[in-house]
């Protein structure tokens, strides 16, 4: 896996500035941000180490597959009373789910991103054991492990897999440009838009604020009550690996929604109808809550309504990044569009629904903004059907 460790000789381009982190779900850095112990979560920095590129090439060292902030001394591979000891998300095998990390307007190095996860359980649990500090040599096995465990970008159907190791250089998907212009050294356009054409500060980073970078994995066909996600970045302009993860769970339970229970239930001899209670270890503070928007509108052929609003999910008010809503129950006298969104416990933010004509003609709700806040709870939650306004 790994060859040679190359020290690298940093140029004046590391500098103090920061960097990334996997934000979408919580890692355990993002939880150290929040809990007020880690003053820079975008530092989480394995250095110098030949990071490009050979994405594989260099030792993980104390950073393991979870990250080491050396700015201030802490150790995300092994648990604390602040994480580590329950799941942050709650998944299915096969599921298609939003990530997202976060990265410093000022520390956009470039390169390529992957998510990763290991499905050897006995490597992972040294990792999960309230306390315990894993030896260099298990982070290694277990980062070996990870990059085995490599989720491809094109594992879901229609991503865009710029920045994605899924290929191999001099493929047009083999980029080492900048993720917040597509214009690597256009210095004066640094960090202009971020790829997902999210504000700054649309995630949090302790330097110069963050751009959100958005994507999809899939989930693979492996089941474990705990985990981990871990996120790799690997910088092409300094030598320098980014690395943090996330304790999720994939479970057989699959989507709970009435119209996708039939295939995953017909099957099971034991159907309950206990699909919207919280298992015993489902953790509420921190879960991924399904919300249920219901919304009344009518439409003429070719339109759909779109829900759009302040967050990631609802594509940062960006109404071509944002859902569509399904027209699966319409009907003429009941003219009702559904979404199923998956949010992060506890989000508040604001929304609109948006009629998008098939021209792409987008006609907003008038104001006030809706809001809402997600709850701290494991159950689906169904909100009051609005009608258009
Ligand atoms: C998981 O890792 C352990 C420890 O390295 C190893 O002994 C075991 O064979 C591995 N299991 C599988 C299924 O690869
Ligand atoms: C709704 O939110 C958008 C985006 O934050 C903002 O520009 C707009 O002023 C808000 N509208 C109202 C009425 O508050
Ligand atoms: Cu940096």
């Amino acid at each position: 896996m790994k060859l040679t460790y190359l020290a690298v000789i940093l140029s004046t381009a590391a500098s103090v500035h920061g960097h990334g982190y996997l934000t979408i779900p919580s890692s355990r850095t993002r939880l150290g941000a929040e809990a007020g112990l880690d003053s820079c979560p975008e530092c989480n920095i394995l250095e110098p180490v030949q990071a490009w590129p050979d994405l594989n090439a260099a030792p993980v060292g104390r950073s393991g597959p979870c990250g080491y902030n050396a700015r201030v001394s802490i150790d995300y591979n092994q648990p604390t009373a602040n994480w580590g000891n329950s799941v942050v998300a709650r998944y299915y095998p096969g599921q298609v789910v939003d990530v997202q990390w976060c990265v410093d307007h000022n520390g956009d190095h470039g390169g390529m991103f992957s998510y990763r996860i290991c499905q050897n359980q006995t490597l992972v649990n040294k990792f999960l054991t309230p306390g315990y500090l894993p030896t260099q040599a298990e982070k290694q096995a277990a980062e070996n492990c990870f990059e085995a465990g490599t989720l491809s970008c094109t594992d879901v159907s229609g991503q865009d897999c710029g920045y994605n190791p899924d290929c191999s250089p001099g493929q047009p998907c083999w980029r080492n440009d900048w993720f917040t212009c597509n214009a690597f050294q256009a210095s004066t356009r640094r960090a202009c838009q971020g790829v997902d054409n999210a504000p700054l500060g649309s995630c949090y980073t302790s330097i110069s604020g963050g751009f959100p970078v958005t994507k999809k994995i899939r989930i693979p066909n492996y089941q474990s009550p705990h985990t981990l996600l871990s996120f790799k970045w690997n910088s092409y302009q300094t030598g320098q690996i980014y690395l943090s993860c996330a304790d999720i769970a994939i479970t057989g339970d699959g989507p709970t929604s009435q119209s996708s229970l039939s295939a995953t239930t017909l099957t099971t001899s034991t159907v309950s109808s206990t699909t919207t209670t919280p298992s015993a270890s489902c953790t509420a503070a921190a879960a991924s809550v399904a919300v249920i928007f219901k919304e009344r509108a009518t439409t003429s052929w070719g339109q759909v309504i779109k829900i759009v609003g302040s967050i990631p999910e609802l594509g940062n008010w960006d109404p071509s990044a944002a859902p569509a809503l399904s027209a699966s129950e319409y009907t003429s006298s009941n003219p009702v569009w559904a979404y199923t969104a998956h949010l992060t416990a506890g989000t508040s933010f604001q929304y609109k629904f948006v009629n998008v004509a098939s021209n792409g003609a987008v006609t907003w709700e008038s104001d006030p903004n809706r809001s809402f806040t997600v709850p701290k709870s494991c159950s689906t939650t169904a909100l009051s059907e609005t009608s258009w306004r």
